[in-house]
């Protein structure tokens, strides 16, 4: 399956088509996650075919999908912060995301992070510069699995982007060919802990909500009883993989799968690509085959810097329900 797909001018006029007639009745994200849901089998065939080998075969690690026009001056400046407001209105870009996350499954968000927004803003913010988080910006955000520690973590996260003036890569990585099927049996074993990163964590120590306090007790325990996990898991053949080495804890370090980790992660800091999103463009990452990270640049924090958007997508949404904490389903 090619990796790459470039909107023709017909699939990004009935595209404009979808998103348009959403924008006019959607009202919040409660309405934006149904109404894209009704979309989503609307998208032009050749997407919807590339979304259903995508689907099926479930071996492509990342997918772009370029070619959606986005007008600088009319997406206005970088926000200054990830917060949003409560009346901030629904974009076309966000519509379009959500539509592409309705196609490949559910879209959802934690209420843990930037409020529950089901899309939310990747920039850069002053506050976390030097922070292993999407709104640092002067360290490189180590490669990881998206929300690792998570055992609601994405089937796939959508990044779209907004605007990239100094060209800053995202970077992937893979399971490398070199981890012989001996030593990934070893990378089966539970040996490893995913902390909870500072993202889900911490900002909602002071939070007066009941539903903020549940979430908060609910991370507080994983932080503090992380359970045993392993890094590979499915079949052996095409395992999926869970990593995030900035968060993660080996529980014994004399294990014979604790060599091939560190081989591991040695080989994706080695051999994780480039990859700049620019406007417009789409990227479909499989959260259990790629693992992704961002390098580091110097923002000018004047409305122009690097914008991203993001939304999380599940295949197995019923499960989730369990987890649910709010009145708008969409967030657990
Ligand atoms: O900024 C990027 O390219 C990736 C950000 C990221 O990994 C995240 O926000 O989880
Ligand atoms: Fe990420």
């Amino acid at each position: 399956m090619k990796n790459i797909y470039t909107l023709t001018c017909s699939d990004a006029e009935e595209i404009e088509d979808l998103i348009q007639s959403v924008l006019t009745s959607a009202q919040s994200e409660a309405d934006l996650h149904k109404l894209a849901a009704y979309s989503a089998p609307k998208l032009p065939l050749p997407i919807r075919e590339i979304f259903t080998s995508l689907l099926r075969e479930d071996i492509t690690p990342w997918l772009q999908l370029s070619g959606f026009a986005i007008s600088d001056s009319a997406i206005g400046p970088t926000p200054s912060t990830t917060k949003r407001n409560p009346g901030d209105q629904i974009t076309r870009e966000e519509v379009y995301l959500a539509i592409v996350a309705s196609a490949l499954g559910v879209p959802y968000a934690f209420s843990t992070q930037q409020s529950g927004r089901l899309v939310q803003n990747i920039v850069p913010m002053k506050s976390a510069e030097f922070s292993q988080l999407g709104a640092g910006s002067r360290e490189a955000l180590v490669w990881h699995t998206e929300d690792a520690f998570s055992s609601n973590r994405p089937d796939y996260i959508i990044l779209l982007g907004m605007r990239n003036p100094q060209k800053t890569p995202t970077t992937l990585g893979e399971l490398p060919g070199t981890i012989l099927p001996e030593e990934r049996e070893l990378l089966f074993r539970k040996n490893f802990q995913f902390i909870p990163d500072p993202d889900h964590a911490e900002h909602l120590k002071n939070t007066t909500t009941k539903v903020g306090q549940t979430a908060y007790a609910r991370m507080k325990e994983l932080v503090n009883n992380p359970p045993f996990e392993s890094i590979l898991f499915g079949s052996i053949e095409t395992p999926y993989l869970r990593l995030d080495p900035a968060f993660t804890k080996i529980v014994a370090e004399t294990d014979p799968s604790v060599p091939v980790y560190n081989r591991l992660v040695k080989e994706i800091d080695d051999t994780q690509k480039d990859f700049v999103i620019g406007s417009g463009d789409m990227l479909i990452i499989d959260n259990h085959r790629a693992v992704h990270g961002r390098r580091a640049f110097t923002p000018n924090y004047d409305g122009s810097d690097r914008w991203l958007k993001k939304i999380n997508v599940t295949q197995n949404f019923k499960k989730m329900r369990e987890s649910a904490l709010h009145e708008q389903s969409f967030i657990i």
